[in-house]
């Protein structure tokens, strides 16, 4: 069975913390993730504003109430407040695999059904919540695209993956 790729970053709040930082770093490892590659950038708002309107398509943009412009708006500051992590990782299951050990997206049912996820243990409130992850093949190949234009997947699907698959 051919390997996944998803894209995994870690979100402003968690790299400020480096015990956050290396306890997520710890879950990659201790799940069995391959990781492909991983950088450390900030990102410009310009950039971050791009990735979740096209990532999140016509929820976000539809949004024209209050709440929603806010939550938005709130969402792109946060994630260009500080430096993130950015990660390619690969897994037989590697989409599914890193939302579960993420958790749900809210902190406060993150906290109830899933404690021990990152988003449970770590996550600060439903915009500060450590950990982002792709949600499927479509997004994972944008999303990757995004942060590592330089890596090519077709590439790592002829050349690398063959030898590293078991
Ligand atoms: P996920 O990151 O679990 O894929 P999403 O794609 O629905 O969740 O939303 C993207 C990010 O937007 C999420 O990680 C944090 C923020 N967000 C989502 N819902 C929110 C809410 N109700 N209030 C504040 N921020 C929210
Ligand atoms: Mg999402």
């Amino acid at each position: 069975q051919a390997l996944q790729l998803t894209l995994a970053l870690i979100k402003p709040d968690a790299v400020a913390h480096p015990l956050i930082l290396e306890a997520v770093h710890q879950q990659i490892l201790s799940n069995k993730f391959l990781i492909v590659r991983m950088r450390e950038l900030l990102w410009k708002k310009e950039d971050c504003q791009k990735f979740y309107r096209e990532h999140e398509g016509a929820k976000l943009e539809s949004l024209d109430s209050d709440p929603g412009r806010f939550f938005y708006q709130r969402l792109v500051e946060f994630m260009a407040s500080g430096p993130i992590r950015a990660y390619i990782l690969a897994h037989k299951d590697a989409i599914q695999l890193w939302r579960t050990v993420m958790g749900p997206t809210r902190v406060f049912r993150a906290r109830h059904v899933a404690p021990e996820s990152i988003r449970g243990s770590f996550g600060l409130t439903d915009t500060r919540n450590t950990t982002h992850g792709s949600d499927s093949v479509v997004s994972a190949s944008r999303e990757i695209a995004a942060f590592f234009p330089d890596f090519s997947e077709q590439h790592w699907y002829e050349k690398e993956e063959p030898q590293l698959r078991c």
